[in-house]
């Protein structure tokens, strides 16, 4: 059972290797490089696959996204009715706990203020409030957020999370779009962790910001986001920095990848900008993942984490 590796600009050759060694009895191809008959093709391992390219795959089974995002394989108009796998993987939520961590100690502690004063030789204190004062809340409380909330909820913080549905959740949730604005309200640092969905598309606009808790102890908002650069409207973002909305912000993702040269967001005031890489996939962890999903499929298996496209995540 031959499966078919597209993985953008991602190191092929790594991927390649943690496959062979994770499945070494099957047969791995990598689009645009090895030749290959579409018959053969069973599994398709995808990152940003080219449209139109799995529709060509007449005897494809299941699809594996190589992310937790599937936002990019949704978008082919010619997607095939196919089982859809998105990753879900504990090396995953380590690396995305680690910069979302990061991003609220970062803000919290205010280091772009103090990494400013060094720049000027200036010794100047800002007044600190303890973490029990500051209210994270994280938008979307999936696998990801569920992750790193944790974590910041034992470093102190007062959390809380919206999301789509009810669940048990360990933390005070507000459910659906009637819940926003109360959640916002009692937000001082908003962690960004959705989907991208028609649904979700710009919710980070100017509305969304004004409604932050504008009273809280950090003495304004801040907003961090790693889900995807479609949530946000970034001319607001930058309008909402410059006029002090917002008292800081965090983005991984961004409208255009890579950010383009001429984007004002480069120069916009206490702004962290990272490249798309809080939580990368690992080609380790991940060949595990399709190998065992791969294997338990092949003995009757269900399929674990397939994307409901009713929802569009
Ligand atoms: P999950 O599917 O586990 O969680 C998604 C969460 O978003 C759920 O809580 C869901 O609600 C909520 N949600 C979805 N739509 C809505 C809506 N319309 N209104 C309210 N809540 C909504 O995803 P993950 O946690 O695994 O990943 C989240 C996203 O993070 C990915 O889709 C991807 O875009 C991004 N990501 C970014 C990475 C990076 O490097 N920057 C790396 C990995 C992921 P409910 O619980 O009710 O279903
Ligand atoms: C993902 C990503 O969705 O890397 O996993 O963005």
């Amino acid at each position: 059972m031959t499966a078919l590796l597209t993985t953008a600009n991602w190191d092929s050759d790594a991927w390649m290797h943690q496959l062979r060694t994770a499945a070494p009895d099957r047969r791995f191809v990598l689009e645009g490089v090895d030749a290959y008959d579409p018959a053969e093709i069973r599994y398709a391992l995808t990152w940003k696959p080219p449209q139109g390219l799995l529709s060509s795959l007449p005897n494809l089974e299941v699809i594996f996204n190589l992310g937790a995002g599937v936002d990019a394989v949704l978008s082919d108009p010619d997607l095939p009715d196919l089982p859809l796998v998105r990753l879900v993987d504990e090396n995953l939520a380590s690396r995305m706990t680690e910069w979302v961590t990061l991003q609220v100690l970062a803000h919290h502690r205010g280091t772009l203020t103090y990494l400013a004063q060094q720049k000027a030789h200036r010794w100047h204190e800002e007044p600190q409030p303890l973490a029990s004062e500051v209210r994270v809340g994280f938008l979307g409380y999936g696998v990801l957020a569920q992750h790193a909330a944790r974590v910041i909820g034992a470093l102190g913080f007062a959390t809380h999370a919206w999301s789509r549905t009810g669940k048990d959740a360990d933390i005070k949730l507000h459910v659906g779009a009637d819940a926003l604005p109360e959640f916002l309200a009692n937000t001082d640092i908003l962690v960004v962790l959705l989907p991208l969905t028609d649904a979700t598309r710009k919710i980070i606009n100017a509305d969304l910001m004004a409604g932050l808790a504008q009273d809280g102890a950090l003495g304004g908002p801040v907003v961090i986001n790693a889900g995807r650069g479609g949530l946000q409207d970034e001319d607001d973002i930058v309008a909402a920095l410059n006029t002090n909305v917002l008292k800081g912000a965090s983005l991984d993702v961004f409208q255009t990848e890579p950010l383009p040269a001429d984007s004002p967001l480069w120069t916009a005031p206490n702004l962290i900008i990272t490249p798309h890489n809080s939580a990368v996939s690992d080609p380790r962890a991940v060949s595990r993942y399709v190998a065992r999903q791969m294997q338990a499929f092949e003995a009757g298996e269900p399929l674990q984490n397939v994307v409901d496209r009713s929802r569009g995540y």
